[in-house]
This record gives structure tokens, sequence and C-alpha cells, in this order.
């Protein structure tokens, strides 16, 4: 499986990192920290040399919780990082849920839309469409952060995360988005029980044949398992899920700590891999 990137290719085949960077003041676990555009430069440079294979570029939290941004400070925090990112020659995904956000990221260069929304607005699937973009379209019980862990009330989670997705999948395919992703959205409206169920349940979404993304980066489940508190120390549990997880058939890993999951992968895939990709 390749993921066709506007230009640039990416060999789906074995676990790939996708690096998060977010230009945040009130991300949950790195806020604050790249919102001027140098040091977010100097982080994407260090997300590079740890090894990630794309960039996730993110300019409003969807934490639980949080406030939504207006676009115009969305824009202003993410485009003058985009365009500074983009010569590092990796592929760059911009995590919005805002079609007017995705395509003046689109515009300026950007490979990959990542709509945590889960396609809540089907221009995002047309502004995908016209650029030639892949989509990630991610499971979310309510597009709008501040009440996603209200509408979160499943009969079985897997079942249902699975068919929002297929649903949402076939939609943007119809809108003429060229590849589409799919996620199931871990944290987004779901308890630990319930995002437990869903690591456990991936082959089930593996299944539909679209190229699988998981996110547990650093998130409140893993903490809530480990009993580590501070999320910028959840490195050891956040691994442990992503390998669960790329056992399971997530073929995207989106994570904080690169260089961790690099180590962590590699051997991974000395024991799980098979065929030319044997490292
Ligand atoms: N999780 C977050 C943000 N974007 N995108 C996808 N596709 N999948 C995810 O699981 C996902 C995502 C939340 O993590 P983070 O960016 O670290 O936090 P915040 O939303 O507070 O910026």
């Amino acid at each position: 499986m390749t993921l066709e990137l506007r230009g640039l290719r990416l060999d789906l085949d074995r676990p790939r990192l996708m690096g998060v960077l977010n230009l945040t003041p009130d991300s949950f676990s790195d806020g604050g920290r790249f919102l001027d555009p140098d040091a977010a430069l100097a982080r994407a440079q260090e997300l590079k040399a740890e090894g990630a294979d794309l960039l996730d570029l993110g300019a409003e939290s969807t934490r639980p919780g949080a406030t939504p941004v207006p676009e115009e400070e969305e824009r202003k925090r993410l485009l003058p990082v985009l365009e500074a990112v983009l010569p590092l020659g990796l592929p760059v995904s911009v995590d919005t849920r805002k079609p007017g956000v995705a395509e003046a990221a689109l515009a300026l260069g950007a490979h990959l839309v990542n709509d945590t929304s889960g396609l809540a607005d089907p221009k995002m699937a047309t502004v995908a469409a016209r650029f030639r973009a892949p989509l990630v379209v991610m499971h979310t019980p309510h597009p709008d952060p501040r009440r996603m862990m209200a509408a979160a009330r499943y009969l079985d989670v897997v079942a249902e995360v699975r068919a929002f997705l297929l649903l949402r999948a076939r939609r943007a395919e119809r809108l003429g988005v060229p590849q589409v992703l799919i996620d199931p959205g871990i944290g987004f409206g779901k308890t630990t029980q319930q995002n437990l169920a869903l690591l456990r349940g991936l082959p089930a979404l593996a299944r539909l044949g679209y190229p699988l993304l998981v996110g547990a980066s650093r998130k409140r489940t893993i903490g809530e398992l480990t009993g580590v508190e501070n999320p910028g120390s959840r490195v050891c549990g956040s691994v442990g899920a992503h390998l669960a997880a790329a056992l399971r058939g997530a073929r995207i890993l989106r994570v904080h700590d690169v260089a961790a999951h690099r180590e962590a992968l590699a051997v991974f895939w000395a024991v799980e891999g098979d065929g030319p990709d044997r490292p």
C-alpha cells in the first residue's frame, strides 16, 4: 500500500511515524512550547532527525473541552510555520477542522489533510479533492471538542466507529478525494475502556481497506493505565499502545516522541515484519 502525497510517496507496507507539531497555546501535552515560529521550525527539524516519516501541523487544540480558534488566528499560527517547514522535504499534514484553513495550507504546498471533525463539513473533501490531496477521516462523536465527551455513548464502540468511518470515507471518495485514511480517534469522546476496545478492535477497521492511522500519544488513557500524570512523561505507555496498534494493522502512528517510537518500531518490525521490508 502506498500513500500518494501530491508528488511525494510513502510506502505503508510497514508502520510509519507522523511527528506531532502543535502550534497552540493550549494543547494538552505541549501547549505553548512551539507557538514561536523559530521554535516550531527547530522542533520540526528535531522530529525529522529523530526519524519522522511525516509531520502533522496543528494550530487548534482538539483536546476535550478546548475552545475553538477563529479561522484567521488559526491561519496566522499555521501558515508561516508551514512555509518554513516544507523545505525540510518531509510530507506535511495539516491538522484542522476548517476547510478554509485546509485550502490555504494546500495552496502553500501541504501534502495531506487531517480532519479531526470526521468530515463534519463535506467541503473539507471537496477542497482535498481539488488539490488531489489525501484526507484523514477521524472518528469523533461530536466535531466540537467542548461537546464530544457528553456525546460519548455507544452500545458497541467498535461497530459504531467502523460504520461511521466507512460512511464518511465513502462520502469523501464520492466527493473526489483521491485517497482516504481512517482513524478511530483515540480519546475523542471515549473513555479508557472504549479506547481499549477500539485498540483491540483495530483489525475490523483495517479490513475496511483504508490505511489506518492511530494516535494515542500521551493521551489521558495512557496516563490512567500507567499512573503517569505528566503527559510529557507518558512515552513508554504511548509506545506500548502504538505497538499494539501496529500489530493490529495501524500503518501511521501519530506521536510526539518520535525517537522512542523509531527504536521500538525497529525491533517490533524485525520480529513482526516480513518480505522485503524486513530491516
Ligand atoms: N489526536 C489529537 C490531534 N489530532 N489527529 C488524528 N488523526 N488522530 C488523533 O488521534 C489526533 C489528531 C490530539 O492530540 P494533540 O495534538 O497532542 O493535542 P491537542 O489536540 O490538545 O493539540
